[in-house]
């Protein structure tokens, strides 16, 4: 018995759609209609709706032809509307699990459905198109937050704007059709883990828009606000054994549910192009709106980010398969909150939060137990998650005179993790835009760390200039990766905590 309106009586879930979202209607169109989205985004403005009412129903669209995969392998489009487009968001904490079956889903489109896809973004009733479409979604270049025109989606989408590949593409197309109908723009709202995030969409919309028509350009600077947002909650991959321990126990099969965690947080610049749902007045704590996300993101990306990317490369090496495993050796435990305390925290400069909390609540989010979290996950992608995620935070401690030899330990890490091949031998699945690069540098220069560190700091699309030629990284990053070459990444976290 499958999850769909009929079969909702069978139920046990902690809470259910009402009338108020199962009849509202289409407002939102979000690109990158992932898990993360499901239990974010989706499930706060479900609740608003069932709260406050309002139009917000939320029209999903997969790109999974942009995010590299075969159209064979696609998503969980067809899945949904076999469930009318229910869904179970299931909290974890530990054994503890609470189930919520989720009613904010009109429907979920693939990208090469592109009429339909245009046909509500160019809609009066949509308000807000979000996104959540990864790092590499945007098509920029991590250093510089601009456009990279040499992109071929975006080479795809400059010829073909009427049939766009690209996420950018897709926006542009629907802001030009509804400037010409004389439709009040929608919202683009960034949900992406980037520095600035509403910043970079700007930046790319507007380079995009630029080589397209230079008055389009023009208009969209003076009329269209890309509000920042700072996102957080954990949800891992949904894997099949969720999807029978989820099914189990709603007591019908659903499989397009997720997991994660009861923390959650999402801080929006109040920056709006038209009308949207009040998030913000929910029963949810931690949703607030400000004129200042920057702050937060600094907070959020260094802090969380920078310390999962530094378990996700470290722990993999080290031969742990999840956050929580990695976080159950306590050396590692105690590497990771080293880095919070002495390496990012003098870089985090936010009002209003009591940062010792913060950091002890992420040790006992990374802990918990009920989230499968993949460290191979997590390590994805590394060439657009370093810059806001390690180097912002290096180049600060260089600048100001703090050891950051904790960090570079970890972006060593990262070079190492890249090379495709682990401790043991064994081949590692890497996947990133320049994972051909990566393998390139180590056939070339593979006998020599030195050469290696210095064609991985030419790569200007992941290190700045600044940092590429500062001496002192560049030594203790060659320092670094000879140690992990020499003693492994578990016997280097043990000597680097031993000698702090
Ligand atoms: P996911 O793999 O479940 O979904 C990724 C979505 O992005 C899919 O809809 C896919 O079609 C789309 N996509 C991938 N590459 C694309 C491209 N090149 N162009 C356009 N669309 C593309 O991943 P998930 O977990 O939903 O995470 C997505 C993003 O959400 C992350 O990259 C991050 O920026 C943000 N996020 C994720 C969190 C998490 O814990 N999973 C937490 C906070 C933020
Ligand atoms: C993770 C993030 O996969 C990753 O890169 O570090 O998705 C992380 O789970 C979220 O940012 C937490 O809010």
């Amino acid at each position: 018995m499958k999850l769909n309106r009929v079969n909702l009586e069978h139920v046990t879930a902690s809470s259910l759609p009402n009338q108020n979202n199962l009849n509202a209607k289409v407002g939102i169109v979000h690109l990158g209609f992932g898990a993360f989205h499901r239990a974010h985004q989706a499930l706060i403005t479900d609740v608003a709706m069932k709260e406050f009412g309002g139009d917000w129903k939320i029209v999903g669209v997969n790109n999974w032809r942009a995010a590299g995969k075969p159209e064979s392998e696609t998503g969980v489009e067809q899945e949904f509307s076999s469930q009318d487009n229910l869904y179970t968001v299931a909290v974890g904490q530990d054994e503890q699990v609470n189930l919520e079956v989720i009613g904010a889903v009109e429907e979920v489109l693939f990208s090469n459905q592109v009429e339909k896809i245009l046909g509500y973004m160019t809609s009066e009733a949509v308000k807000i198109v979000s996104l959540t479409i990864t790092e590499k979604g945007y098509c920029h270049l991590p250093s510089t937050g601009h456009l990279d025109i040499n992109h071929p989606l975006i080479q795809h989408d400059l010829q073909h704007i009427d049939q766009p590949h690209s996420a950018i593409g897709f926006l542009v197309s629907a802001i030009k059709t509804r400037k010409e109908n004389g439709i009040t723009p929608f919202t683009p709202l960034t949900c992406d883990n980037l520095p600035e995030n509403g910043h970079v969409l700007k930046s790319v919309v507007l380079d995009f828009a630029q080589q397209l028509d230079p008055e389009l350009a023009v208009w969209i600077k003076e009329n269209i606000n890309f509000p920042c947002s700072m996102v957080d909650r954990i949800v891992p991959q949904t894997t099949q054994g969720d999807i029978n321990k989820i099914s189990n126990q709603l007591g019908v099969e659903d499989g397009c549910c997720v997991t994660t965690e009861p923390f959650l947080q999402w801080v929006i610049e109040d920056k709006f192009n038209n009308d949207r749902p009040a998030w913000e007045k929910t029963s949810i704590a931690n949703i607030m709106l400000t004129d200042d996300v920057i702050p937060f993101e600094n907070m959020k990306l260094r802090l969380l980010n920078g310390t999962h990317s530094s378990i996700a490369y470290l722990g993999y090496l080290a031969g742990y398969q999840t956050v929580s495993e990695t976080m159950s050796d306590p050396t590692f435990s105690a590497f990771i909150r080293y880095l919070m305390d002495k390496e990012i925290s003098p870089s985090v400069d936010v009002k209003g939060i009591d940062l010792e909390a913060y950091k002890d609540q992420l040790i006992a989010r990374y802990q918990n137990t009920a989230l499968q979290h993949r460290t191979w996950q997590i390590a994805m992608d590394g060439s657009q998650k370093l810059p806001q995620r390690f180097l912002q935070t290096i180049g600060y401690g260089l600048t100001h005179g703090i050891n950051v030899s904790g960090l570079i330990l970890a972006v060593a890490a990262w070079t190492k993790y890249v090379s495709g091949v682990d401790e043991q031998g064994i081949t590692i699945d890497v996947r990133d835009p320049l994972k051909a690069t990566f393998s390139d540098i180590w056939l070339k220069h593979g006998e020599s760390t030195s050469d290696i560190v210095s064609a991985f700091l030419s790569l200007d699309s992941v290190f700045s200039a600044e940092l590429a030629s500062n001496s002192t990284f560049k030594a203790q990053l060659i320092d670094a990766l000879n140690q992990l070459i020499e003693h492994g990444s578990k016997q280097s976290v043990q000597q680097f905590i031993q000698t702090v």
